[in-house]
């Protein structure tokens, strides 16, 4: 290649980086609080370790709750709001805690700077202390969300089910502008947190009616899943999501599925379909490829991308004075 076609070709390269990283945020930028409110941020994060220090429980539905926000109307606090026809009356989010948290940042921001920071921001920087607590990676979180004025409990059909098959996910996580790679790597999230017995008990018992257990299940763990959760035992019992590592954002999960001891069958999909299985491949072999592949590395890259779903900025929405109603 001639000197001057190579440097056509890396300045097209460094143009489409810089397209995709502007599109990719959505208008957002870091720091967007620095001279409006520069105690934001670390508001937060005291928050959030003060509620982690009594109870570690918390960081997992700190991160679930930016992410059921973010499938629905795009990160914009949506998944706040209260009433009867609201987002988080809809049925995938009966189980999402955390919302007293993000109610007392707000109460605290409110009183330093009124009206400036946006409980859709509060969600997305809640959840990368959330990580960072439970020894995860740590990100710069793109900021300048503003909240929504649409919270309606239909649309929360949006949202995966843990019965969904890959072919289901894929078309809902593409729906958000998130690929296959992403949909991996974003529902590494379950290394850390629980879910009700409910949500995968019909794999123990009689799967698909063939009078067995779901064959993907490792021999050893369904014997503990059992017992854990007997056929007619309380189905709203909580276990881990990740075995033998629940507070700990690491890789284990990604072995996990690997061995067969995937609790939702959504997850335990992952390793079964062609597409998906190399990602879990390299996650739970710390793999570090050229591009990078290392479960900590991608993680905040997807994060940052989940993070600018159909956000609103500028003067689009709100910036609300409680967290669970519109103003
Ligand atoms: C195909 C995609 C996904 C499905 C089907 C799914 C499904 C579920 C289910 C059924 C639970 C248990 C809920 C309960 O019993 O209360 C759960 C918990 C959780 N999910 Fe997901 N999820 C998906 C993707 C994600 C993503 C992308 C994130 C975050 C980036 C995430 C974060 C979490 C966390 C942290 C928990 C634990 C919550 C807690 O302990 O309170 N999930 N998920
Ligand atoms: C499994 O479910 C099917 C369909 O409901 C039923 O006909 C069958 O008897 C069940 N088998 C066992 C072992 O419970
Ligand atoms: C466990 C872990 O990775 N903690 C990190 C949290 O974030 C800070 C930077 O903000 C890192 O220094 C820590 O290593």
């Amino acid at each position: 290649m001639q000197m001057a076609q190579m440097h056509l070709v890396l300045v097209s390269v460094v143009i489409l980086l810089m397209g995709l990283s502007a599109k990719g945020q959505g208008g957002l930028k870091s720091g967007f609080y620095s001279s409006t409110c520069p105690r934001a941020e670390a508001i937060v994060k005291s928050t959030v370790e003060s509620h982690f220090n009594r109870d570690p429980t918390i960081a997992a539905a700190l991160l679930r709750l930016h992410f059921h926000d973010c499938f629905v109307q795009g990160c914009d606090g949506s998944v706040l709001i209260t009433g009867a026809s609201a987002e988080r009356n809809a049925l995938p989010n009966l189980g999402l805690r955390g919302f007293e948290v993000v109610d007392e940042v707000k109460a605290q921001l409110e009183a330093l700077c009124p009206g400036v920071v946006s409980c859709a921001d509060i969600l997305a920087l809640a959840a990368r202390d959330a990580v960072n607590l439970s020894n995860g990676p740590s990100w710069s979180v793109p900021t300048g969300r503003r909240d929504g004025r649409i919270s309606s409990s239909s649309e929360a059909s949006n949202l995966p089910s843990p019965a969904d098959s890959i072919a289901v996910q894929r078309q809902k996580f593409a729906a958000k502008s998130l690929n296959d790679h992403d949909l991996v790597t974003l529902v590494g999230a379950h290394t850390i947190g629980q879910t009700d017995c409910l949500f995968f008990r019909y794999r123990l018992y009689n799967f698909t009616a063939t009078g067995n257990a779901d064959p993907t299940i490792n021999q050893a763990f369904l014997g503990q899943l059992q017992a854990l959760c007997p056929p007619n035992g309380d189905g709203s019992k909580r276990v881990a999501l990740d075995k033998d590592s629940q507070l700990k954002f690491d890789i284990n999960y990604f072995k996990n599925i690997r061995d067969g001891n995937g609790v939702l069958e959504s997850d335990q999909r992952l390793w079964g379909d062609a597409a998906t299985h190399g990602v879990v491949q390299n996650y739970a072999g710390n793999i570090r490829g050229l591009l990078g592949f290392r479960f900590d590395f991608e993680f905040p890259k997807a994060m940052i991308k989940m993070s600018s779903i159909e956000v609103k900025t500028g003067a689009q929405g709100e910036i609300r004075n409680i967290c669970s109603k519109f103003n």
